[in-house]
């Protein structure tokens, strides 16, 4: 598309922005420049510039992987597609919030580091997965073992992860005498901005308390609740935008049409009118994000475990299968919803029934691979507290107790066949070792429920969540997992 941008080529059902965008700097710099920053903040700035005509700019940054994204980018003036996919038709929109873009490995770590710290920096916003915080994923706490943590703590002006660069941005505006940032997370992580605030405080008191009080009496990290299903891109949906573009953008990506966003306000240096663009600003995020979290990845996470096992490689595959429909309604409607504490008049049973519609957009391919990555990081956020809930209530959860034995069948390696799981996750080390002991069998339970920073001990202690998972691993294994699911 490069130097095709403004190319007669490009069809005219692209929706064009209308700013003027030689006002834009970048006052924000974001870290994750992957799928969902694409789709999501990156095109809400789009539309909001389009109704405010302010100097909003993006300067993205790739922290880990992404050099060739990154690459194209500045190729095509760092201008791409974005396309949201209906089941019946498709909208594409030109994005052109983006004005700058930065990678370590070629512009090297100090350029990262003077972009954080130019006087213009407002917003240091982040996609960076939920391993990206480096924090222990049951206590929110930064993971001092963690390994790019413990480099980042012998050569703190050298950072390697996203905390080490943010601190060290910090720094450096502190020393200069210069206004902070707001440090601002868009992942799926339960209270991002307070998990974010942990472990940038956390790091900080590390290397140095001083800088540690500056920051806790300076920045602010705001929560927001994200959302948008964004598959990651494949060559099927990057031909299918060529082919509504009318030129080749290997940065476009496809999404679907719904979009949320739910922003704490709370910002140290000022920040965009994102709610001109269909965002909103709220004083308390954090029932959003939980009805969100347990709700939608919930029941996301237990489709894509069961749904692979069962030999399903899209979410809207298992949505053809009648019982992986209504386990994951009744998974939303009798073992999340329950658990949640939302404002009044929260329609939460007009909420699950839309999460189904949008599940079963046929257009959108969703792999169950893909949303089963990362188990370990997501579960705890996904599962953990509704478990709690329950637990406690004494309510049924056998929804959640074959959700995780899923993801613990998941994570042996191998399907109902046999055949090879390409299992990505950070623990992946350690669910070697339990499956090389144990093979898959219902002994691997308890040896899996040990790992504390998945389960934390309140959980591995409760004998009844013991039995059930126990017993839902035994049925995976013996009857496997279309059968577990239709005698739910
Ligand atoms: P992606 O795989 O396309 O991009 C991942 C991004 O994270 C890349 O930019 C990479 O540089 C960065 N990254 C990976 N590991 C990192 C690390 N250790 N430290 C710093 N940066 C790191 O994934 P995608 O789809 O963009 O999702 C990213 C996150 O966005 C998700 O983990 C989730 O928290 C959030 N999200 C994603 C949605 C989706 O549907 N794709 C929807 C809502 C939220
Ligand atoms: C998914 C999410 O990959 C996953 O774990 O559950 O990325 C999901 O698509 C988004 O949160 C939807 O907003």
């Amino acid at each position: 598309m490069s130097n095709n941008i403004t190319n007669t080529r490009i069809s005219t059902k692209v929706i064009r922005p209308h700013f003027d965008r030689s006002l834009l700097k970048s006052r924000i710099v974001h870290l994750g420049f992957g799928a969902f920053h694409r789709a999501h903040q990156a095109l809400i700035t789009n539309e909001m510039l389009n109704k405010t005509n302010s100097d909003w700019g993006i300067c993205e940054i790739n922290l880990f992987g992404g050099e060739q994204l990154i690459k194209q980018l500045r190729e095509q003036d760092h201008l791409y597609t974005v396309c949201e996919k209906g089941a019946q038709q498709s909208t594409v929109k030109m994005i052109a919030s983006v004005v700058e873009s930065l990678h370590p490995t070629f512009d090297g770590r100090q350029a990262v580091l003077e972009k954080m710290a130019e006087p213009q920096v407002a917003i240091v916003s982040m996609t960076i997965t939920e391993k990206g915080y480096c924090t222990d994923p049951s206590s929110g706490r930064l993971d001092k073992t963690n390994a790019l943590i413990k480099q980042d703590i012998v050569d703190p002006r050298s950072p390697n992860s996203a905390i080490g660069y943010i601190v060290e941005a910090l720094r450096l505006r502190r020393d200069r005498g210069l206004t902070p940032f707001t440090v601002m997370s868009c992942d799926n992580v339960q209270e991002n901005g307070h998990v974010a605030r942990a472990a940038v405080i956390d790091f900080a008191q590390l290397i140095d308390s001083e800088l540690a009080v500056w920051i806790e009496q300076n920045v602010t990290f705001p929560c927001t609740m994200v959302d948008r299903i964004v598959p990651a891109a494949t060559t099927e949906t990057l031909d299918e935008i060529t082919r509504l573009v009318g030129v080749e953008d290997p940065c476009g990506i496809a999404c679907e049409p719904f979009l949320q966003w739910v922003i704490e306000d709370n910002f140290v240096n000022g920040r965009p009118q994102w709610d001109t663009a269909g965002a909103e600003f709220v004083s308390d995020v954090v029932p959003f994000e939980e009805m969100k979290l347990r709700m939608l990845n919930g029941s996301h996470s237990f489709l894509a475990y069961l749904g692979y096992l069962g030999g399903y490689e899209h979410i809207s595959d298992t949505m053809t299968n009648q019982h992986y429909r209504q386990a994951a309604l009744d998974m939303m409607i009798k073992a999340q919803a329950p658990t949640l504490n939302m404002p009044q008049g929260t329609d939460l049973e007009g909420y699950a029934q839309l999460l189904i519609e949008r599940f079963t957009n046929p257009s959108l391919k969703h792999q169950t691979w893909q949303i089963a990555m990362d188990g370990s990081q997501k579960l705890p956020q996904r599962m953990g507290g509704s478990l709690r809930f329950h637990l406690s209530n004494g309510s049924d959860y056998k929804w959640l107790a074959l959700g995780i034995a899923a993801w613990m069948r998941y994570v042996s390696g191998s399907d109902e066949q046999n055949q090879e799981i390409d299992v990505r996750d950070p623990m992946l080390a350690q669910f070697k070792a339990i499956y090389d002991e144990h093979g898959i069998n219902v002994s691997a339970v308890k040896t899996l429920l040990g790992l504390e920073a998945v389960f934390a001990d309140d959980l591995i202690k409760n004998e009844s969540f013991v039995n059930q998972v126990s017993s839902a691993y035994q049925k995976l294994i013996s009857e496997g997992a279309r059968s577990a699911v239709a005698s739910l």
